[in-house]
């Protein structure tokens, strides 16, 4: 008897999903790095992680490499809802979500569990919470490591080796107020567009970790790296408030605890990497 009415309700469910395909849900995901590189794996990793404790109804779709755009296009796509999932660094958010900005303040951890601390503490959900009213889910912060300045022209010893230099930063006020202070001449540009501006001359030179340095191949057309590790700003996986709102209770919590789950996962595969690039690049 339970046999039979467990197959009439499996039958019934597998019916429901092919005439309602809401029923179960791809989430569809951005990444501006490669296959490869952590933050893409990390998400993959909670999308297995999903798939197993819904039986396959949610799954999640990455689209890496900016198949969907650069990552000022795909956060407003995120923001339209037209994106449920978007992996971006917080600084392309610190201009309309200010709270961002205090983790990309020059030099404002001391060290990596320094940021661990903040990061997965009462401020770092402060942070998270805080993108809600701009149609944005903070799930979880993924490690981004420092970032330092990369140039084709001199070694950078101290910010009067800067001075007059075309810095590339990301779309963000801060970045750029940094690079001022500093004496260099700030470059907001997309993520995309570095290595070509590099090679050309547009730009003297950018800032970034290992594994961005080495996975854009910047270091073949920079090759002086300045290890000085002025900011940490971390990555951050966002949910559309609009794709959150059509989840139930129980799935917004499966959701949020296979991101969380994934922070491990993405940790061990980031210190990997910087080793991985550090070596390639030398
Ligand atoms: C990398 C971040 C990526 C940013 C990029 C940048 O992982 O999200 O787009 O820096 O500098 O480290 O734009």
């Amino acid at each position: 008897m339970f046999k039979k009415t467990a197959g009439i309700l499996m039958v019934c469910l597998l019916c429901l999903s092919f005439a309602f395909p809401a029923f179960s849900k791809t989430l569809r995901s951005a990444d501006t790095h490669a296959k490869d590189y952590p933050t893409v794996q990390a998400v993959e990793h909670m999308g297995s992680l999903l798939d197993k404790w819904t039986d396959g109804r949610i799954k999640i779709k990455i689209y890496p490499g900016r198949q969907l755009g650069e990552e000022k296009a795909t956060i407003e796509q995120t923001i339209a809802g037209a994106l449920d999932l978007n992996r971006v660094n917080l600084a392309p958010l610190n201009s309309f979500i200010p709270e961002t900005a205090i983790t990309a303040l020059p030099y404002i951890f001391r060290s990596t569990e320094h940021m661990y601390n903040v990061m997965d503490g009462a401020i770092g959900r402060e942070i998270l919470d805080a993108m809600i009213p701009h149609g944005l889910v903070g799930l979880a912060f993924y490690d981004s490591g420092a970032r330092s300045f990369y140039n084709s022209k001199r070694p950078i010893n101290s910010p009067a080796d800067m001075k007059g230099m075309k810095i590339r930063v990301q779309n963000s006020d801060l970045f750029v107020a940094t690079m001022e202070a500093l004496g260099a001449n700030a470059t907001p540009m997309e993520f995309g567009q570095v290595y070509e501006a590099l090679k050309t001359g547009v730009i003297d030179g950018a800032e970034n970790n290992w594994p961005s340095y080495e996975s854009t191949r910047h270091f073949e057309v920079a090759k002086h790296y300045s290890l000085d590790q002025h900011s940490m700003s971390p990555e951050v996986l966002v949910m559309s408030t609009k794709s959150w709102g059509k989840l139930s209770k129980e799935d917004q919590e499966l959701v949020r605890k296979a991101a969380v789950e994934s922070v491990q996962v993405m940790r061990d595969l980031w210190n990997k990497r910087v080793e991985k690039s550090k070596k390639i690049v030398m």
